[in-house]
């Protein structure tokens, strides 16, 4: 780190008029929307961070969310209003599954001031769940929210889907079972 940060160039501040407007034509040409679920069926999973964002606006800039991979780290990118800088850590290029659980934990240590959430898949959390034993012995508090469609959905929706529709979220293969529970402490 000591010889890399030197390489850093500071750059100038500069408009990005032209940015901000090509992404506000993108926003309009392919809008994050679902459809609402009626009356009666099950809660959207969009709905729930959509809610959660809500639930978290009165102290955003002391929020972290992390999350795992597949559609529900969509759905966390695209429905969580975000407003601050370095409050979602995620595994972008990489895409490791299993990757929410121990960055809550750690982002926990490292900012305990804040309110730390990890958005998870089903079959993400199983990857790294054992690490609530790490989060339990040292008494680290993150919280976890689970997507739970019981599926890798990631996998089945077609990006194309994205693009024309907003996610789909139905399927069923192995991942987390009706019968696995989680309990709070
Ligand atoms: C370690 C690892 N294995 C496999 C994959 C391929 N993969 C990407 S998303 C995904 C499914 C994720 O399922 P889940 O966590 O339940 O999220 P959902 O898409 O259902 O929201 C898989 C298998 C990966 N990215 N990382
Ligand atoms: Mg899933």
């Amino acid at each position: 780190m000591s010889r890399i940060v030197p390489l850093i160039r500071t750059v100038e501040k500069s408009s990005r008029k032209e940015w901000f407007e090509q992404i506000n034509q993108w926003k309009e040409k392919f809008p994050f929307t679902y459809y609402p679920s009626k009356p009666g069926e099950k809660i959207k999973p969009q709905a729930v961070i959509e809610c959660l964002s809500d639930m978290c606006e009165p102290f955003k800039q002391n929020v972290i969310i992390t999350t795992g991979v597949g559609a529900h780290q969509m759905w966390a990118a695209q429905h969580f209003r975000w407003a601050y800088p370095r409050t979602m850590i995620t595994s972008g290029g990489l895409g490791t599954m299993g990757f929410g659980v121990p960055s809550a934990i750690g982002a926990k240590v490292a900012r305990p001031e804040c309110i730390v959430i990890d958005i998870d898949g089903d079959a993400s959390f199983s990857m790294t769940a054992m690490e609530l034993a790490t989060a339990s012995q040292f008494n680290i508090k993150a919280k976890f929210l689970i997507l739970n469609n019981e599926f890798q959905g990631f996998l089945t929706c077609p990006l194309q889907k994205m693009l024309m529709t907003g996610w789909s979220n139905n399927g069923k293969i192995f991942s987390m079972k009706n019968d696995m529970r989680i309990r709070n402490k």
